[in-house]
């Protein structure tokens, strides 16, 4: 379902434009050369029915705004407006300064439900991740596009990206920052440009997008990064501008490293080969690195691959880490960079701190390789804080939502020390479901034996009927487990079937030739020489059957072999 905004009677959405700069509205001399041109693109807008529509009158007067003709599917109207930065710009020429001059734009103005940065494409995927980061708990879209041909060009891709990115800003709910392009909705702080002439010029290659535009609008909601906290929106417009990116080669020199490392620079990306790798056998280059961390330089770990990350499977990648180098993990070189400069603006926190949250995902920028064990109990905990909660009550609520299910995933992994936590935060592992079944149901039924047994001492009940008349001893017997029946028989189990119902049991397991099966009823408790309602035993069966491997083995549980059924 697309995340369109909904509930409420407005039909109009404004959306402010931030035009940059870049090919989308550039110009061309007569010799064809691209360049910047100042108030050209806005009255070109005005006069472009699909960019316009002069008919329209918005029910407030909100000055003057553009407006975008009716599209079906899109709930909203949207109304824009554009202001141009000056000078213009090509996108290769913008650096920290202009970053935060789009930032600022952002922030000031909070009347608008979305805002769409016209932006080069040669840069834009390091703006995008700039302002991924900058804006904090930013709370509407904020949707950069460029083209690769001017807008009022023929076979211009501009028109499409622009019309794509003002439709999303206006009508969708999503709190990030966005890059769309050549049709697909990207995350910024995952996006890069990987090709110089295609209208596919940025992508994310290591992160599905968050959406496409085709006949209709598609939303990936489940890709859309959502703070776990309800800060308000703020804007951190200064960032750490000693920060720099360091490609590894074959035969680098000590000195190119030396000069990148040394000081004023507070952090480098270090891009090295394939899933993390460094020239190990290079001692003065390790030697740099060694120095640099001492010293209090963050080096991040990123791949040069255009896909793929650090994975630190390879003795050359641990020699990295070995110095201090921490892994960047499969963040793109424009998300590494930025949030970098970004952590490194912090004062609030100091240098372990700031490694910590390098590793951290801050806006989605990332992924880990690790496997994350949260805590059940910071998990129950998280959640009570990020929610608010303070009465006891919406607690209790909380947990009897959340405790079930954390019980049956220990005994799922067999891990009695988190059950063991559980119990002290006060979870009832003598629970039931809705079927009534219990903890103890499901640790026989999966053979947890020190599941079992740590619930059998925690004072669960060993005899729990579910509403399948089912006790946790039919689970033990269903899987042939011996040392899980030992262990409840123990503890007081009793196989408490009715006499006929067990012996129709029998004879079905004796008809199937299930001696194992006999063997663990039997062990459970059931007298294998039960008759059934025409007076006959399951050797009556295993003998009328011929089957001689069942007849062996029920022989030896028969006083007398001898008996007769109804039939004499
Ligand atoms: N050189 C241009 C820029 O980045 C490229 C483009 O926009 N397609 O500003």
């Amino acid at each position: 379902m697309p995340a369109a905004k909904c509930g409420c009677l407005k039909k109009e959405a404004r959306v402010h434009v931030i035009y940059v700069g870049g090919t989308i509205g550039m110009i061309r001399n007569e010799s064809g050369v691209l360049h910047t041109a100042p108030k050209v693109l806005a009255r070109q807008l005005q006069e472009f029915p699909s960019c316009h529509d002069r008919n329209y009158t918005s029910k407030d007067n909100d000055g003057p705004m553009m407006v975008l003709p009716a599209v079906s599917g899109a709930p909203y109207r949207v109304l824009y407006d554009l202001i141009e930065f000056c000078p213009l710009m090509d996108s290769s020429c913008m650096g920290f300064c202009d970053w935060k001059r789009i930032a600022n734009e952002v922030g000031t103005y909070k009347s608008y439900d979305g805002f769409v940065i016209l932006h080069g494409t040669d840069t834009l995927a390091y703006s995008a991740s700039a302002l991924a980061f900058m804006l904090e708990s930013l709370n509407k879209p904020v949707v950069f596009t460029g083209a690769q041909i001017p807008i009022f060009e023929a076979r211009s891709d501009g028109r499409e990206n622009f019309l794509g990115a003002l439709l999303i800003a206006g009508n969708y709910s999503i709190p990030e920052v966005l890059v769309f392009f050549g049709n697909k909705i990207l995350r910024g702080c995952r996006s890069t440009k990987l090709n110089s002439d295609s209208f596919h010029a940025l992508d994310s290659p290591n992160f599905a997008p968050l959406g496409r535009a085709s006949v209709n609008i598609e939303i990936n909601s489940r890709q859309i990064f959502r703070p776990c906290n309800i800060k308000p929106f703020s804007l951190h417009s200064e960032l750490e501008k000693n920060v720099a990116l360091l490609r590894i080669y074959p035969g680098i020199s000590a000195s190119v490293v030396q000069a990148i490392l040394k000081e004023p620079t507070k952090g480098v990306v270090l891009q090295t080969f394939g899933a993390g790798n460094f020239p190990v056998n290079r001692e003065d280059l390790l030697d740099e690195l060694r120095e640099a961390v001492h010293r209090g330089v963050i080096i991040v770990n990123i791949t040069q691959c255009s896909a793929g990350m650090v994975a630190n499977i390879y003795e050359t990648s641990q020699g990295l880490m070995e110095v201090g180098v921490i892994p960047g993990y499969d963040m793109t070189q424009e998300a590494a960079f930025t949030k970098l400069a970004y952590v490194l603006s912090k004062p609030e926190w100091d240098i372990p701190n700031k490694k910590k949250v390098m590793l951290l995902s801050l806006r989605g920028e990332l992924t880990t390789n690790k496997v994350a064990k949260i805590n059940d109990i910071d998990l129950i905990e998280g959640v009570a804080r990020t929610l608010h909660m303070s009465t006891a009550m919406e607690r209790q609520q909380m947990c009897s939502t959340f405790y079930p299910a954390l019980v049956a995933a220990a005994v799922t992994e067999g891990d009695v020390h988190k059950l063991g936590d559980l119990k002290q935060y006060g979870a009832n592992l003598c629970d039931t479901n809705c079927d009534g079944r219990s903890a103890m149901h499901l640790a026989c039924f999966l053979g947890k034996l020190n599941c079992v047994c740590f619930l059998i001492s925690a004072g669960c009940p060993v005899n729990v009927h579910d509403r399948f008349n089912r006790t946790p001893l039919h689970e033990a017997i269903d899987t042939d487990n011996h040392d899980i029946i030992n262990a409840l028989l123990k503890n007081g189990a009793k196989l408490n079937d009715q006499p006929l119902v067990q012996a129709e049991l029998l004879r079905a397991l004796t008809e199937r030739g299930k001696i194992k099966r006999l063997e663990s009823f039997r062990l459970a408790g059931a007298n294998l020489t039960l008759a059934d309602r025409t007076g006959r035993t399951a050797l009556h069966y295993a003998c009328q059957l011929g089957n001689h491997e069942v007849v062996d083995y029920l022989l030896p549980h028969y006083e007398n072999p001898y008996i007769k059924d109804e039939l004499g």
